[in-house]
């Protein structure tokens, strides 16, 4: 399966989520990532992608482990994937838009789940307010419609 990854960076009660600009997930928002490039770890992957991505400098240690998801979609097995989120509370730079993303800061208590995948509103909440989960989501062939949902906090 996929290995991805994905990081939202957060302050003063606002989350920089990115509008994908194409690719999978375009026209969505959502955090930074992408998928593991080959000797990469989770951790390593992240920073490199929030600076391609956003254009910010994030350190190794700086990435709190806020857990893992499972997607799976009936028959589209090449959009399964497994992804490591991280949240980050420091970081150095200003956002600036990538041939990928677009960054804007988001209230926290206002997300845009109208303009999010489907299985966001199950965990995004949770890992901005400091939780560690584990989740697993299966999709509809066209990835609009969740056919289970399965979401657990884990001990951080
Ligand atoms: P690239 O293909 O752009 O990496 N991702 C998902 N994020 C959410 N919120 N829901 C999903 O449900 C997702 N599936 C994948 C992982 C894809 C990026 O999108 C995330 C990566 O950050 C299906 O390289």
């Amino acid at each position: 399966m996929r290995q991805t990854n994905i990081c939202f960076l957060v302050r003063d009660g606002k989350v920089l989520l990115g509008m994908k600009k194409r690719g999978f997930g375009a026209g969505k928002w959502n955090g930074f990532g992408g998928k593991l490039a080959p000797g990469e770890d989770a951790v390593a992957a992240t920073v490199r992608e929030v600076k391609e991505e956003a254009g910010i400098d994030v350190l190794a240690g700086d990435l709190r482990d806020a857990g893992e998801l499972t997607f799976r979609f009936h028959e589209n097995t090449d959009w399964d994937n497994f992804c490591r989120i991280f949240v980050a509370e420091e970081w150095s730079g200003e956002p600036s838009e990538s041939e990928e993303m677009r960054p804007a800061w988001h209230l926290i208590e206002e997300l845009p789940f109208g303009s999010m995948w489907v299985d966001d509103p199950h965990w995004v909440p949770l890992v901005l307010a400091g939780k560690k989960i584990r989740a697993e989501f299966l999709f509809s062939p066209e990835g609009d419609v969740l056919q289970s949902v399965t979401v657990a906090e884990v001990p951080a």
